[in-house]
């Protein structure tokens, strides 16, 4: 079954290898996009260190003068048409030596910090060129990733509590989260938006997966009024009408301070080290007093114009596992959470969102079904905190869904079926790690 499934995700990263980045999926995401770069940057690493090198230069290329890291980088050979909303509508303006319409203006979770460590630790075996290159490739990247992180902790504390707010439900990678419903809600849906901009997705994969009209209807609006302003970041909380703060984009923003600990050790800043350790844990310390209910002992997406949390369980809520610094408490009952009927792992990987929700759907994406990507974190999760047995079962459990079902986006969070694009990136870059890599984060507490 290894070599199987060693071969055959070998395959996918080589048909979606596009010169100089990796599609998500050749037919529904024909562009780069950034968290995707991360995870496949990660198993890419594997069978091609160059390659996996080069895909995160490709997405750092493109990083704006303020530091965001945009979550789509266009390529310039793909027409408008083969992608909504496509560079046209973002019509980002030119800067530094890019030209303009080249990406979007929004983030995603910067898992490149996260990436760049992993596939730095695995160059490593490759011999002394590929190490050599990891080295160099790790000098480059460093600033860049320090600056995503300035980016993020500064103008994107629209909050003033030390977290990140997502102004965008696409920013949270989780994009159809119930988690945002009650945040959503407040935003307007003009559904004559969509007589002006098509919906793209609808033409290449099924309705019934991919959210709804009113949904785009108010995806399109957000992006609309954080244009008009050039896609500048003052007064969000005011002019904005969407800012949340994430429990797992804000644990990706805590882990990559971790890894950054690590490259600036090997780097030979034992100073900047230390800062990245410390920031870590104020993350981590800000994440436990910002978004966790005590009621319903998990944590939930705070929506900062309100000050309410999300009542939803969500698989997002179980992220902040990955965060060594997490009071046992916490652990515990995100332990509790996760081995519950809401999430089950047992035999199938977590689902996307609570199984006992009147709202959890099999097919709707980011609302039942199961990611590869999500529960990859969550095993890191497992290990860090030396739940071993737990962790090599979810480990089993995904290579075994991928193997019989094949390296689709998402599958049926019951049946295991193959659901979404098929030839998926990140699911056949995440299948080599979860074959090859053994290991336990060198920040993991001791079991
Ligand atoms: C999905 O998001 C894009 C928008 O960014 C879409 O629905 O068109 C999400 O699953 C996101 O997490 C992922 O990065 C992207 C590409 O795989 O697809």
């Amino acid at each position: 079954m290894s070599a199987e499934l060693w071969n055959s995700a070998v395959r996918v990263l080589e048909t979606n290898w596009s010169g100089d980045h990796m599609v998500p999926s050749r037919k529904l995401y024909p562009h780069q996009w950034s968290w995707d770069a991360a995870f496949i940057a990660i198993g890419l690493a594997y069978v091609n260190p160059t390659r996996a090198w080069r895909d995160l230069r490709s997405l750092f290329e493109a990083q704006w003068p303020d530091g965001r890291v945009p979550h789509i980088v266009f390529d310039p050979a793909t027409a408008e048409a083969d992608y909504f909303p496509g560079p046209g509508f973002w019509d980002v303006p030119a800067y530094a030596n890019r030209p303009a319409r080249g990406s979007t203006g929004i983030v995603q979770p910067p898992m490149h910090a996260i990436a760049a460590w992993d596939v730095y630790r695995h160059a490593a075996a490759h011999g002394a060129n590929c190490a050599q290159e990891a080295r160099t490739e790790l000098e480059w990247l460093y600033p860049r990733l320090v600056a995503q992180q300035e980016y993020l902790t500064g103008r994107r504390n629209v909050g003033g509590g030390g977290l990140v707010s997502i102004v965008h439900p696409w920013e949270s990678g989780l994009d159809n989260s119930p988690a945002w419903d009650e945040a959503m809600a407040n935003v307007p849906a003009d559904l004559s938006l969509l007589t002006t901009y098509k919906r793209r997705d609808l033409d290449v994969s099924a309705a019934a997966h991919r959210p709804t009209d009113v949904d785009y209807a108010r995806y399109v609006g957000l992006v609309l009024t954080y244009r008009a302003e050039g896609y500048d970041d003052h007064d969000l909380l005011d002019r904005h009408a969407f800012a949340v703060e994430c429990p797992s984009f804000n644990a990706i923003m805590a882990g990559a301070e971790l890894s950054l600990a690590q490259i600036a050790g090997v780097l030979g800043l034992a100073a900047e080290a230390a800062a990245h350790r410390e920031r870590a844990q104020r993350i981590t310390a800000a994440i436990v007093k910002r978004l966790w209910n005590p009621q319903s002992r998990t944590f939930h997406a705070l929506d900062v114009k309100t000050g309410k949390l999300s009542p939803e369980h969500c698989v997002s809520g179980l992220m902040p596992l990955m965060l060594p610094d997490l009071p046992a408490e916490h652990v515990e009952a995100i332990m509790t959470e996760a081995r519950s009927s809401r999430f089950g792992l047992e035999g199938l990987p977590a689902p996307s969102y609570d199984r006992t929700a009147p709202g959890f759907d099999t097919m709707r994406y980011w609302r039942g079904p199961l990611w590869i990507n999500v529960n990859w974190l969550l095993r890191r999760g497992l290990l860090v905190h030396g739940f071993r047995d737990e962790a090599e079962d979810l480990r089993t459990a995904m290579v075994r869904l991928v193997h019989r079902n094949d390296h689709f986006e998402y599958f049926h969070p019951i049946t295991g079926e193959g659901l979404g694009a098929p030839a998926f990136s990140w699911t056949a870059a995440l299948s080599l790690d979860l074959l090859a890599d053994r290991s336990v984060p060198a920040y993991a507490r001791a079991a």
